[in-house]
């Protein structure tokens, strides 16, 4: 930054005809802040595709929502306005359930579960972006979810009228299966969403808490695992076919690099940030056997839902990922 400030004109454009003339560059936004394990990961992608085609092609990363907010990336992926991006595959469950199954409550809680999961929903993910002129190009989990709030909560009346954060429209299902007031906050906006009240309480990972500084406005942290989302990093096909067949190879070997990367990320994320939460003051809670009964009620009857919504897609996923 420093440095393009201080040349002049005319030693931006040398610098930039030095590189090369067929030398392309896509913007691609995300909707999480630059110290999110997932957005770091992004930038080492995009500085493994540079190494790797020799600046042939570059992305330019646009984190925390600055060039489309969060509900608006895959739209702009798909309409090519940008040629690729990131976003939490759970927020297009409404176009189809299959994209949401890994935000429901308790049906795969562990890395290893969470694996299974992935590759049971894989194809058809694949295919239904492929209907939206997308590609996949990687996948990687957010830690296991725990609760947030500004009280111990024993069982799930606890949770009754508590104003509370969500991030998708499986987690408003759950909170208000909980009697909770659930309100769509992203990432970057849930710490003014606390101290302002509009809020009061949240799911969400040990990452997503820590980067918050969630001991500014909230006290205790209880560890339910409830589930292990993914966000997906996407691409249009079109944008991708324009690419000559050595590029493409260096973005698929580029993906395949961070996508193995980024789960071992996620898995060392989760102590270390529940570790941050402790250091500075946050209580954190085993879960009670009645609160956990009384979620795993909630996500039983969540997974009922959501297999009269996603019929045969969900049919088959489910039992590709119980066999
Ligand atoms: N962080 C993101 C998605 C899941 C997570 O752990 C969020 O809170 O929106």
């Amino acid at each position: 930054m420093f440095i393009t400030r201080v040349l002049s004109g005319a030693a931006i454009a040398a610098a930039s005809f030095s590189t090369s003339l067929l030398a392309d560059t896509w913007d691609m936004p995300t909707p999480y802040p630059d110290a999110t394990f997932h957005t770091v990961n992004i930038h080492d992608f995009a500085k493994d595709v540079a190494e790797a085609t020799g600046g042939e092609l570059e992305i330019k990363v646009h984190s925390a929502g600055s060039l489309f907010k969060h509900p608006e990336i895959s739209k702009a992926v798909r309409s090519g306005q940008v040629p690729a991006g990131e976003f939490f595959m759970g927020l297009l469950t409404n176009d189809n359930a299959a994209f949401g199954v890994d935000a429901l409550p308790f049906l795969a809680t562990s890395y290893e579960e969470a694996e299974r999961l992935w590759a049971a929903q894989k194809d058809i993910v694949t295919e239904l972006l492929d209907q939206q002129g997308l590609m996949p190009l990687y996948a990687v989990p957010w830690p296991p979810q725990g609760l947030y709030t500004t009280k111990e909560i024993a069982s799930v009346d606890d949770l009754a009228g508590l104003k509370f954060r969500t991030y998708n429209a499986t987690l408003e299902e759950f909170a208000n299966l909980a009697g909770a007031a659930p309100t769509q906050v992203e990432v970057p906006d849930i710490p003014q969403a606390f101290s302002t009240g509009r809020v009061e309480a949240m799911i969400t990972s040990p990452s997503t808490g820590a980067n918050s500084k969630a001991w500014d406005f909230l006290t205790h942290y209880t560890d339910i695992q409830a589930w292990i989302p993914k966000n997906v990093v996407v691409v249009n096909k079109r944008s991708f076919r324009r690419l000559d067949e050595a590029t493409q190879t260096a973005v698929l070997e580029a993906a395949a690099a961070a996508e193995a990367r980024g789960w071992e990320m996620s898995k060392a994320e989760t102590d270390a940030k529940v570790a941050v939460l402790k250091e500075n003051g946050i209580t954190i809670v085993e879960p009670s056997d009645a609160l956990m009964a009384g979620l795993r009620d909630i996500g039983a009857q969540m997974l009922e839902n959501w297999k009269e919504k996603s019929g045969e897609n969900g049919a088959a996923l489910l039992q590709a990922y119980q066999q």
